[in-house]
């Protein structure tokens, strides 16, 4: 058995999430179901981000104190996330004890290695971002203000000038791009690894991990007044969690083969700083950090002051849970920017799931219950379907493993469009009971079984649904949901048993019109 450690970032809770944190956290949870269907052992760590300044200044804006605007906003992550089934294994808070014992062991052994110094730290700051920027990463000012603005949030940035303690982040520069060049493969997409290393080739400044002017963080061990840099503190959250500072065995079961999403926004972050700390902390870089771009809504990111954040809730009201995690999980490829829009969401949806794979389990219950009598048949061992099917999945096995929901899901529609194509070719409705209309019939069942199980990653209730219509919960002898069939074994062609009764209940997906 292989173990699958995959994380998304912890998000800060300023505000409550959007979809854009939804679209990273569903792909982490269609993957960490993936894996568990195709037998590996799970960890799945999703979070919160709670110090730092940007939090304190919502708090403040609020009327609260940091700990209570955190712990509000936290809760709204995990509602969300319950909402939408997300099957995380652990949940981490940057405010526990456990995190802070962590960044604390954990920065200190850096310092004790001797890659951490203290000076005088001037310079921008972008809040927002919580990044410190030279010069040229730096737009001017549009309206002719003094100030200039962080290109991400179009927002003055601030000068900074204290009393730092720095990482030695310029001793890395070689040590990255030995790292990069003997696992070609850690940051994909290539262009994002491209981009980061342009970063380190562009030259690396070493980095300011304190702050004395922040007093919401997590206190510097040698250093009273102080606390961490609020990414020093986030970034090491990922140890954390598999007892980095606390079961030092469980540390070295999981680490370093972890699989980090994120989106473009943070690659700086996590392909430059996180994996020269991990070398400065004498620990080995991660195995995989994935990265992909914006989910855009009218051509422009989401943020509070355009007025186009979407909260998930929003629309699981109008297109159910597994209408929305479908959508975000097949409607953008992963990795380059992707627009959203609530009409292409319809579409999607009607397309793919009211017509294809809904369209396809109503019409065989109905003619199982016209010509079957209710019973399902068995499929037919030489159904022109079975070699299709076999294709399916092992472009399905591939393109999971490639970190590719959208191609994964494609692949496995192509299945059901070829099912709805036998059938209209064979026109069992229009036969007479027989060994012929069995074989049809027993054949879709056959592909709605497979395609159960391959959907089950991004589609929760409505797969369960689907195998309990097609006889296969409680028949004996048959795995009681899709995702209890163990892959790529449990798809061969033939699984489906027959004999079992078929109901057709009411559609699985109700087809939506766009008012
Ligand atoms: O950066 N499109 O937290 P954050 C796609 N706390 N993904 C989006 C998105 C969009 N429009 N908007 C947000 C932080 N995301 C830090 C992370 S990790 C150690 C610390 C997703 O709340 C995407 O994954 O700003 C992005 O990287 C993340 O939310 C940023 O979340």
């Amino acid at each position: 058995m292989s173990r699958y450690y995959v994380t998304t970032p912890i998000y800060y809770v300023n505000d409550a999430p959007h979809i854009g944190h939804a679209y990273t956290t569903l792909t982490a949870d269609a993957l960490a179901r993936w894996h568990r269907l195709i037998g590996d052992e799970v960890f799945f760590l999703t979070g919160t981000d709670e110090h730092g300044q940007k939090v304190a200044r919502a708090a403040e804006a609020a009327g609260r104190t940091p700990a209570e605007h955190a712990e509000l906003n936290a809760d709204r992550y995990r509602q969300a996330w319950d909402l939408l089934q997300i099957s995380f294994d652990d949940f981490i808070r940057t405010t526990e004890p456990r995190q802070i014992d962590t960044v604390q062991a954990f920065m200190q052994r850096i310092h004790d290695n001797g890659h951490i110094y203290s000076g005088t730290y001037e310079g921008w700051y972008c809040v927002p971002c919580e990044a410190y920027y030279n010069d040229d990463d730096l737009v001017e000012d549009p309206s002719g203000g003094d100030t200039p603005l962080c290109e991400i949030h179009r927002k003055p940035v601030e000068w900074l000038s204290e009393e730092n303690w720095f990482f030695r982040l310029s001793a890395f520069a070689q040590p990255l791009l030995d790292w990069y060049e003997t696992n070609p493969n850690a940051v994909q997409p290539e262009g994002k690894r491209n981009e980061a290393l342009g970063l380190i080739r562009g030259g690396l400044q070493d980095i300011s991990v304190s702050r004395s002017a922040v007093q919401w963080g997590i206190p510097v061990p040698w250093a009273e007044g102080h606390v961490f840099y609020v990414w020093y503190d986030a970034l090491i959250n990922y140890v954390t969690a598999i007892g980095y500072n606390s079961d030092r065995q469980r540390f070295e079961d999981w680490w370093p083969s972890v699989n980090h999403l994120l989106a473009k926004d943070i690659l700086r972050f996590h392909c430059v700083y996180w994996p020269a700390m991990l070398m400065a902390a004498g620990e080995a870089p991660p195995r995989q950090l994935n990265v992909h771009g914006y989910l855009l809504v009218g051509g422009e990111k989401m943020s509070k002051t355009s007025l186009n954040q979407i909260t998930p809730a929003e629309l699981v009201e109008d297109f159910g849970v597994d209408g929305f995690r479908y959508q975000f999980l097949r409607g953008q490829p992963f990795g380059p920017d992707g627009d959203f829009s609530y009409e292409g969401m319809v579409v999607r949806y009607n397309t793919d799931l009211a017509n294809n794979l809904g369209n396809l389990a109503a019409r065989v219950a109905t003619v199982v219950a016209k010509k079957c009598d209710g019973v399902g048949p068995a499929p037919d061992p030489d159904s022109p379907l079975a070699p299709i099917a076999a294709e399916v999945v092992a472009e399905a096995v591939r393109e999971w493993a490639e970190t590719s929901p959208p191609k994964a899901l494609e692949a496995t529609w192509r299945l059901v469009r070829e099912a709805n194509a036998h059938l209209e070719n064979n026109e069992p409705w229009k036969a007479e009971p027989g060994p012929a209309v069995d074989r049809v019939l027993g054949d879709a069942l056959e592909v709605l079984r497979i395609v159960a199980v391959l959907a089950s990653p991004a589609l929760i209730d409505s797969t369960d649904e689907l195998w309990r219509r097609i006889g296969l919960t409680d028949a004996g002898g048959q795995p009681n949901r899709p995702t209890d069939v163990r892959v790529p074994d449990g798809l061969a062609w033939g699984g489906y048993p027959g004999g079992v009764p078929v109901d057709k209940g009411t559609p699985l997906f109700p087809r939506l019109t766009t008012s």
